[in-house]
């Protein structure tokens, strides 16, 4: 048993020492960047989880073979650090947040320097820092300045007992998690982003990239884009006019009724008399209920008739307008026109409230909802649902009551948050406009909005004017107690030094307010609401690249050498958000001219949860999580680092196993023994199972089969064993290709035979070809006797692979194609497959 805190530390140290792991700026090198990335970590009370690690060791063993391959490489890390969690945790004890991240952070970089991870620590950043968000702050000004930043009053959870507006994750089945108290959807001012106009961009950026195909398939659900038309109806009796959206006008003749969403701005104006108390009683039913409840698939749909009927405009029939909760009122225009015949959410409804169904498209199904010939449709009848399509929106577009359009799934993303623990927007609300002057604004400020940016509240109204430049970062100010103001806002509102101000519209500069109000200065508020925590995370990978620059967020020159990011590893439920938010901020700071490239990643990969032991989720409550520090106290960092690369497929959620550890630790013990074989002449059988082990490794790598890479590895060392000798030359090349993977045990097994050196600094092992090919042998394949292909496999393959492989070969697969009567092989020589 080796000693394992005794190897680990030392060699940590060396490591340090020598500043191996620093990655290299751009006038110091000749060398190639190779830019690699993990999504930086929330640094929670509850430390390391081992699902870090799963994430970071598979990165760091790419790090490290790029740095053997010569490459210049980068691979930091940093903090994630506002956001929830720690605010409570800040109301709770008293203690500041600043205070709490910072003892959190401090945890979280010992634990991670104790796994000796590859990090460039010289680089590390904290989203929390002012120096940092001083640049948060400046980019949200460009998405200001640019006019896609605006406000908009949206629906966030409100508890009336807590006095706060919780976050989605507080609120479990409408009812606050702390307490257990009613919650309630309530409309309030928020800051928003219009990435919706960036929707095609966003689209388009994926056809540039390498992402892990499920990856970008969820990228491009999320955005959503559905072309379709928009459609007017009239409304009888009425003046108003009813728009939907449509994927399919084709069956427009199918409509038996419309369904509004119950927040549609019309539903007031329409609803009778007789049925106004029933439509009421629904909504206050349906209001309080939020997206994921309504859309539920399970979920029985409801609705209610208005007692109101619109005009079909293709053929002048009337039919009921209902409102019904399937139908949401941020999507296409937030009114459908249901055709239940080939539709199954109509289906659903007409069948429950006995509306009538009526075929368009052919077919024998009650309910067929693909496209087909149209029938019961007029002129159109006859046609298929493609020209129709076209067809019928040419004649609605002629009668000015409809168009073609295109509809994204993608809502605008909503910025503010009623929290302390975030980044303070850079914007004062001033009155007294009277007195601005707009020629001047330019200036002063340089850009601004076209359109101000104006907020009526009380009958006044403020606009929001942005903290100048030279004046970031606005810091966040002490405050006393950090839980909310009540009414719905942070404790933000309780600093009202900070809060109250005077705006001079001439300078921009701020004040507070005391005293009587100077002339040429204006009453002004600061925004009490904060970021997201979204909002760091969507750069940070840009700042490590100049951690410490204070005139630039980061320099042209870095920015040329290293972007975009090589390789960016994650989790994939950061697939739709974050993921989508970071690329679309830096498109936008592309298009603004601040970026080389437009797309920040150009290759995604993605790992699965590690699980309890039984295949449960690790959590708190079920005291079933593995603390990664007891791991590496009990059997040393290299042990936490094989087995969360041996535990199973990268991209597959896989179970913890004590056991699994233990038997890491096995193999790292027989490792460190291995000196014992020295020897001065080369066995042969080592000699070929080390070239074997150095390519497949090496392959398997760059493919991320970190599991059948440290098997590889292990059948090594069992051949070392078996043959009881190896050259010295061997066991170095074995430890090089170790270092990747338990580099605290491949150094120290390296200096037990008398190698003077880190292995980090050597070069890529190389493997010869002949050696490996030798084990290898050409397998002729044929199909009812007829010779049809060949294929190499390794001499130790088993019969059933190489059955496999010989279906697969892509000329043999063709001939097969029926079912194998017979399988004939003859070991060594070749397989007859019998159709
Ligand atoms: C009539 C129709 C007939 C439809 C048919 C489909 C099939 P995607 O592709 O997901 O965008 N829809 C439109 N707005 C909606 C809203 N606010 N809430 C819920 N559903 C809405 O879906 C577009 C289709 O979803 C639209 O096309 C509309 O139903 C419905 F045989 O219109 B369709």
């Amino acid at each position: 048993m080796y000693n394992h805190q005794e190897i680990d530390s030392k060699w940590q140290k060396k490591w340090e020492e020598e500043k191996v792991y620093r990655a290299l700026n751009p006038e110091e090198t000749e060398k190639e960047p190779f830019y690699c990335l993990v999504e930086f970590p929330f640094p929670s009370g509850a430390g390391l989880h081992v699902g870090h690690p799963r994430s970071y060791t598979a990165i760091d063993v790419i790090a490290r073979k790029k740095r053997a391959e010569g490459k210049n490489v980068l691979y930091p890390m940093g903090w994630d650090a506002f956001g929830l969690p720690t605010e409570q945790y800040a109301i709770k004890t008293g203690k500041s947040p600043a205070e709490v991240t910072k003892e959190n952070v401090d945890n979280f970089r010992k634990q991670l320097k104790s796994l000796g991870l590859s990090f460039d620590w010289e680089r590390e950043v904290n989203t929390t820092d002012p120096e940092y968000y001083k640049w948060t702050q400046w980019m949200f000004l460009e998405f200001y300045k640019a006019g896609l930043a605006y406000v908009d009053e949206r629906e966030v959870w409100w508890c009336e007992e807590l006095g706060t507006v919780l976050a989605n994750e507080e609120v479990i089945n409408g009812k606050s998690e702390r307490g257990d108290f009613p919650c309630v959807r309530k409309p309030m001012r928020q800051w928003m982003i219009r990435i919706t106009d960036y929707a095609e961009k966003l689209l388009d950026g994926l056809n540039e990239v390498d992402f892990l195909p499920q990856v970008e398939k969820q990228q491009r659900d999320w955005i959503g884009r559905s072309e379709g038309a928009e459609i007017e109806f009239s409304v009888e009796n009425s003046a108003e006019k009813i728009r939907v959206f449509t994927t399919r006008p084709d069956t427009l003749f199918g409509v038996t009724y419309l369904v509004l969403a119950p927040e549609h701005r019309l539903v007031q104006s329409l609803v009778s008399d007789e049925q106004k108390s029933e439509v009421d009683n629904y909504l206050v039913e349906v209001l309080n209920k939020d997206e994921q409840e309504r859309l539920g698939n399970e979920k029985e749909k409801t609705g209610v008739f208005l007692g109101t009927y619109a005009v079909n405009p293709v053929n002048g029939e009337k039919v009921p307008i209902w409102i019904g909760d399937y139908v949401l009122v941020n999507a296409g225009t937030g009114a459908v026109m249901a055709v239940p015949a080939h539709d199954e959410r109509d289906f659903e409804f007409a069948k429950k409230f006995d509306l009538p169904v009526k075929q368009v498209i052919e077919s024998e199904e009650e309910c067929f909802t693909e496209s087909g010939v149209l029938v019961n449709s007029g002129e159109f009848s006859g046609m298929k649902s493609e020209e129709a399509k076209l067809k019928i929106v040419e004649k609605l577009e002629k009668e000015e009551v409809g168009e073609k359009k295109i509809s994204y799934r993608l809502r605008d993303w909503v910025f503010s948050r009623q929290r302390y623990w975030g980044e303070p927007f850079p914007i004062v609300w001033v009155k007294g406009l009277e007195n601005f002057d707009l020629a001047k604004k330019g200036e002063i400020f340089g850009e601004l909005p076209e359109k101000p940016i104006v907020f009526e509240e009380n009958g006044e109204s403020w606009i929001a004017m942005p903290v100048r430049e030279k004046d970031l970062p606005l810091k966040l100010p002490e405050v006393e107690d950090y839980a909310p103001a009540g009414d719905g806002k942070s404790a933000l509102a309780k600093a009202e030094n900070w809060v109250n101000v005077y705006y001079n519209l001439e300078s921009g500069e701020v004040m507070e307010a005391k005293g009587d109000l100077p002339e040429g200065w204006v009453e002004g508020k600061r925004e009490i609401d904060t970021m997201p925590n979204w909002a760091g995370s969507c750069w940070y990978f840009l700042r490590y690249l100049d951690p410490k620059n204070e005139k630039e967020f980061v320099s042209k020159e870095k920015l040329d050498y290293w972007m975009p990011v090589d390789w960016y590893n994650g989790g994939m439920e950061h697939t739709t958000l974050h993921l989508l938010y970071s690329r679309f901020w830096h498109r936008f700071l592309f298009d603004r001219g601040w970026l080389p490239v437009a797309e920040p990643y150009a290759k995604r990969t993605s790992h699965g949860l590690i699980l309890a032991e039984g295949g449960e989720k690790m959590s708190k409550s079920k005291g079933n999580v593995v603390n990664p520090d007891e791991i590496v106290q009990e059997f040393g960092a290299d042990t936490l680092r094989v087995y969360e690369l041996f535990i199973g497929p990268f991209s597959e959620a896989v179970p913890w196993s004590n056991n699994g550890v233990i038997g890491v630790r096995r193999f790292l013990d027989r490792v460190l023994k291995m000196d014992e074989f020295l020897s001065n002449d080369e066995n042969q059988e080592v000699l070929r199972a080390r070239h074997k082990m150095v390519k497949e490794v090496l392959m398997e790598i760059d493919e991320m089969k970190f599991n059948v890479a440290v098997a590889e590895l292990m059948k090594f060392v069992n051949v070392v064993y078996k043959e009881k000798k190896i050259s010295k030359e061997s066991l170095l090349e074995f430890a090089k290709v170790l270092d990747f993977f338990a580099p605290h045990v491949a150094n120290e097994l390296a200096e037990k035979v008398g190698f003077g050196e880190l292995l980090e600094k050597q070069n890529l092992p190389e493997f010869d070809e002949n050696l490996v090919i030798d084990e290898e042998i050409e397998i002729a394949i044929q199909v009812n006797g007829k010779l049809r292909g060949s294929i190499k496999v390794s001499i130790d393959l088993p019969r059933e692979e190489i059955l496999e492989k010989a279906k697969n070969e892509p000329n043999v697969a063709k001939f097969i194609e029926g079912e194998i009567k017979k399988e004939i092989f003859v070991p060594g020589k070749l397989v007859n497959f019998v159709v």
